[in-house]
């Protein structure tokens, strides 16, 4: 972590500690400050104006486990804060220095980042993005039930934007970096948008059962005798 980044990181982790009580959030951001240049003071003022926060929301409804925004367009210098909404959840980068992560999918030379385990509604987390690049992420309990996340800092890049997930989200579908861009805010679930029209196999297959579904029935109306002479009404 660089010296700009960290004093970031301690102006956000400091208002966080005064702002709120939330003793959860605050203790796994100093953990994560002091892990890096600890003996930092004075110098510039710490700067937490210059980016933006966005929340992503840990979720639990009706056996699904998600994030919502599964995709989430940022700037460099953007703060994202995990909110627990709702059961228990981690927001865990796939960088192999954090528990359960097999690849690193997140831009070289970016920290990964992992909140721990949440239990408590309303838990949070936050992370500040500064390396540009491509970020996918997870929940440590629900990572093989699909709940995973992808977060795009200013342009797309590194090891996220090749090969796919290693976890398929619940709606099976992970968007695109490129259309993380395009979008900014991605709700969970991702439709792939732009339906393709219906091939000519799906028309041509609906005219052929249609033509025999009409001959097999009226060849039963024939055969069963109702429009012969004997049962005519007069
Ligand atoms: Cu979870």
């Amino acid at each position: 972590m660089n010296r700009r980044t960290y004093l970031r990181r301690l102006g956000a982790s400091g208002l966080a500690t005064t702002a709120i009580a939330a003793p959860a959030a605050a203790t796994s951001h100093e953990n994560e400050s002091s892990a890096g240049n600890g003996t930092d003071s004075g110098g510039q003022p710490a700067t937490s104006t210059d980016g933006e926060t966005h929340e992503v929301e840990m979720i639990t409804e009706g056996g699904s486990f998600y994030f919502d925004p599964v995709g989430l367009h940022i700037q460099p210098g953007d703060t994202v804060t995990f909110v627990n909404a709702s059961g228990s959840h981690s927001a865990t980068s796939y960088s192999t220095d954090n528990d359960r992560a097999e690849t690193r999918r997140i831009p070289e030379g970016a920290s990964g980042f992992d909140s721990g385990v949440f239990d408590e509604a309303g838990a949070t987390y936050s992370h500040t993005f500064t390396v540009e690049g491509t970020y996918d992420y997870y929940c440590a309990p629900h990572k093989t039930l699909g709940m995973v996340g992808r977060i795009v800092c200013g342009e797309p890049g590194g090891p996220a934007t090749e090969g796919s997930i290693p976890n398929p989200p619940g709606s099976g579908v992970m968007p695109s970096s490129q259309t993380i861009v395009e979008e900014g805010r991605i709700a969970y679930p991702y439709i792939p948008g732009g339906l393709e029209p219906l091939p000519w196999q799906f028309w041509a297959g609906t005219g052929v059962f249609g033509l025999v579904a009409a001959y097999l029935f009226s060849k039963y109306d024939r055969e069963s005798g109702r429009y012969s002479a004997e049962n005519a009404d007069n």
